[in-house]
């Protein structure tokens, strides 16, 4: 493949499309500092299809799937932590990165997920204070044998709901001391497959153990400044496609009445919904949001996130809400069928490209001809906006952050796998 580009044609084409923004009011520079400056939280399970440490051949159970078997998945924290730094060699922006319990290094020892301890993450600490990349975190309630029931905190068998308790609990203490080592709040989601594959007759009991559940864990007090607590919702998963305990409503509800933050992932809804809609709706009454990025084909499939129309309006409507200090921003996809940092790489600047976007809407036009009752207008406005020169202003954010422009990461990436992760057989 040729060069995408070289400094000078980037720049011309640059100046052309920062004019072009000019003329709706909207300052190019001005988007690109505010768009690179965003965290974007990286999901590490996509470096090795959510295997994790703790010997397993690879996920198992939790309604989640991944498939594919492309070569070179990282085995262990050291691969995992060079492929995440090449990858973020890439990647333009602030960046962050997601890690689940699964990832604990535990030396070779196998430690019960319910006796976890900082200690656990001491690696992941100090990589992330060595690369200035804060972490985030999610306690793990699939791939083990008490998940295998369907049911982890809602489970009516209380030695199972047991260990799910003190397992999130030990979660929570490990993400606030995460979050205590880099010094902001590291972003803690529960999420737990609970559910039935057929038609359930009780569908409160599990509900009820739930939220007496949830009730127990967060009841632990921890530094706000150390840990954001976030609860994510889902429709269905594979083997619970009849009912699900933690749905939209039953987190809804719950994060508005303990004032805790919710996830919506945007593949957790019917597949004809969409999002961004919830947004504005839910920020009245959660105090913030968590979003996780993915791309649902037809179900929950966890396809790598894309520049999308679904991504792109979840993006202007969090800018057009100015509610980025309350909604953290991560990736959720696991393709084990491509080349894995090339699936970061795609995923990580496809957000970074709706950000930018988002950021370079002249809102104030479309808010003027809105409010009079030009409707036309504002449609009008929106259709233009699609073929401005946004590339040129997307490209330019990748030069200033000294970062491939276009496809050029290719060649990087292929490199990268012919010299590391082919050599991973
Ligand atoms: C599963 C949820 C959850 C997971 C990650 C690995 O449907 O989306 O967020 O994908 O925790
Ligand atoms: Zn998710």
């Amino acid at each position: 493949m040729k060069a995408y580009g070289n400094k000078e044609s980037i720049e011309t084409a640059y100046s052309l499309a920062k004019a072009a923004y000019a003329k709706l009011d909207v300052n190019t520079d001005k988007a690109i500092r505010a768009a690179v400056d965003i965290p974007i939280s990286i999901n590490c399970w996509q470096g090795d299809d959510i295997t994790g440490f703790e010997g397993a051949a690879g996920l198992s159970g939790g309604g989640i799937l991944v498939t594919g078997n492309y070569p070179g998945r990282a085995r262990n924290g050291d691969e995992l932590r060079k492929d995440a730094e090449f990858a973020f060699s890439l990647i333009p922006g602030k960046k962050r990165f997601n890690l689940h319990t699964l990832y604990a290094e535990t030396g070779g020892k196998q430690i019960p997920r319910d006796e976890l301890e900082p200690e656990h993450f001491k690696d992941w600490m100090i990589w992330s204070k060595k690369k200035k990349i804060p972490l985030d975190f999610n306690p793990s309630f699939f791939s083990h044998s008490l998940a295998d029931s369907g049911y982890t905190l809602s489970s009516g068998n209380p030695k199972i709901s047991k260990f799910w308790v003190r397992h999130a609990i030990a979660s929570r203490r490990i993400a606030s001391a995460l979050g205590a080592n880099q010094g902001s709040p590291s972003v803690n989601n529960i999420w737990i497959p609970d559910g039935s594959k057929d038609l359930p007759a009780d569908r409160l009991s599990p509900r009820l153990r739930l939220r007496d559940a949830l009730d127990e864990i967060l009841a632990l007090p921890l530094d706000p400044k150390t840990i954001t607590d976030t609860v994510e919702a889902k429709l269905f998963g594979i083997g619970s496609e009849a009912y699900v305990v933690g749905s939209h409503e039953f987190y809804l509800a719950y994060a508005t009445a303990k004032q805790i933050r919710l996830c919506l992932d945007m593949g957790h809804f019917h597949p004809t919904e969409t999002i961004a809609d919830k947004i504005s709706a839910a920020l009245l009454f959660v105090p913030g949001l968590l979003i996780h990025f993915s791309r649902g084909l037809r179900w929950d499939s966890d396809h790598v996130a894309i520049y999308s129309d679904d991504q792109r309006e979840v993006c202007r409507e969090i800018l057009r809400q100015k509610a980025l200090n309350r909604i953290d921003l991560a990736l959720d996809f696991f393709d084990g069928s491509i080349n894995r940092i090339a699936a970061w790489t795609i995923g990580s600047r496809s957000l970074r490209k709706s950000l930018l976007e988002a950021l370079l809407e002249p809102t104030k036009l479309l808010l003027a001809a809105e409010k009079a009752g030009k409707n036309h207008e504002r449609l009008a406005l929106m259709e233009e906006l699609k073929t401005l020169p946004f590339s040129a202003v997307w490209d330019k954010l990748c030069l200033d952050a000294r970062t491939p422009v276009g496809t050029d990461w290719l060649q990087q990436t292929d490199e990268y796998e012919k010299t590391v992760l082919d050599k991973r057989k």
